[in-house]
């Protein structure tokens, strides 16, 4: 839980839309009157949104449909007896944007932001789904790992020392770095309450009871997850999502959309390819063998081999970032390679680490995922649960052991 509650207090112009009242915001501005077509009274519009914090809109029009996402000043999850800033809306603004330059095709498009209201209008993406949700409906997607892992080298390879000079650098996360109460509903949901008796963390009960005890008394565990923490806070190496999980990731056969930062901040690579490589684990773990269950472990593989690849030719080519700047090679051109292994090397044990931490959370703090949460029989699910929350233990303890991530599939 947030331990300093904000008030909750919204600027004079916002208002939280509603079905109706979203036709009328979107009718005085020309652009997007054009892009929906017709005219208000022939617009439909629904509230669609399923995550912990916003309103999400789908408003269709005779030529087309667009997608308006709304900051509450709230946690929708739990209401508003926890204030959350609006100014959410703006960083995932800028975060979107920021991703579209270096990973095009790779996230919606913007049609419009706006300050006051928290709201940005963007692309209705159709017929995709949340990947999370064909996941569990046992859906293969072909190209989706390949995607995310480019995403992912191109986003933080392009914002990090390696890809800028350090003004530019220091500038953009001087944009991010008010990004403060985002920041603090990860370090408190993600690095502290899963290993204290938080009021908020739930869990499947009584079947957990005993591991969960045991979480919160494993000294070693909580070391680890602290020293986790620690380059979480301070290890500001590229803009990250934030938040990077398989709800956060919309697809088809063939396209792959990554939506949602607005825990967008700079921190270590490693938190978004861990944060991702969770949730397949998630999904895997909570599955049947057989469905999609061979398939979806194999794509942890397909995502960190796509990232070495794309982050390997980001490397190689000519770049001028204030990191390893090729000055360097010019007397000891072995460097370069050795310099590579080495970053990687540590990106790979950060991703493993956080991964665990990201798995553990989802189990015994309080924002759980739908892969477990929709297996009913309550036996089953904590059979599952537990063996995720063994191998999150083993990936955040373990980590320096497992060298590929072959290893690391082997565990699972
Ligand atoms: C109170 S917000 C809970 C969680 O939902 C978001 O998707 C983030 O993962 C956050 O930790
Ligand atoms: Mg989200």
């Amino acid at each position: 839980m947030m331990s300093a509650k904000l008030k909750l207090t919204t600027p004079d112009k916002y208002t939280a839309l509603n079905p109706q009242t979203v036709c009328t915001y979107l009718g005085c501005l020309q652009a997007l009157k054009g892009l929906l077509g017709g005219t208000t009274s022939e617009w439909t519009a629904k509230e669609v949104g399923d995550g912990n914090l916003n309103l999400v809109f789908i408003v269709e029009g005779p030529k087309s449909a667009v997608v308006v996402k709304q900051a509450l000043p709230y946690v929708r999850m739990v209401g508003d007896s926890w204030p959350l800033p609006l100014d959410r809306a703006y960083y995932e603004y800028y975060a979107l944007v920021e991703q579209g330059q270096h990973a095009s095709g790779f996230v919606p498009e913007i049609y419009h932001h706006d300050h006051d209201m928290a709201l940005t209008v963007m692309e209705y993406l159709s017929p995709h789904i949340i990947l999370r949700k064909g996941l569990i409906q046992g859906i293969c997607y072909p190209q989706m790992a390949k995607h995310i892992g480019k995403f992912l080298a191109h986003t933080l390879f392009n914002t990090s020392d390696l890809a800028l000079d350090p003004v530019t650098k220091r500038k953009k996360m001087a944009q991010y770095l008010t990004n403060t109460a985002m920041c603090k509903i990860s370090e408190d949901l993600i690095f502290d309450e899963p290993y204290y008796a938080a009021p908020m963390n739930r869990h499947t009960a009584p079947q957990l009871d005993d591991i969960a005890l045991k979480f919160r008394q494993d000294t070693a565990l909580k070391l680890a997850v602290q020293e986790l923490k620690n380059k979480f806070l301070n290890n500001a190496e590229a803009l990250l999502h934030g938040d990077l999980h398989t709800g956060s990731v919309m697809v088809t056969q063939n396209d792959t959309r990554v939506i949602d930062p607005e825990f967008a901040f700079f921190g270590p690579m490693g938190f978004d390819i861990g944060a991702f490589l969770a949730n397949l684990f998630m999904a895997y773990f909570s599955k049947e063998p057989g469905e999609n269950s061979q398939w979806i472990l194999k794509q942890p593989q397909i995502v960190w081999d796509t990232f070495v690849e794309e982050f390997t030719v980001l490397w190689n080519s000519p770049k001028n970032g204030e990191l390893y700047n090729s000055r360097l090679y010019v007397d000891a051109p072995a460097l370069k390679e050795a310099a590579l292994k080495a970053r990687l090397e540590s990106i790979f044990g950060d991703a493993l680490g956080f991964a665990g931490c990201k798995i553990i959370r989802r189990i015994l703090g309080l924002a759980h995922v739908e892969d477990f949460e929709s297996i009913e029989n309550k036996d089953v699910r904590a059979m599952r649960e537990r063996k995720a929350l063994e191998f999150g233990r083993r990936l955040i303890l373990e980590r320096s052991n497992f060298k590929t991530i072959v290893d690391v599939l082997k565990a699972v």
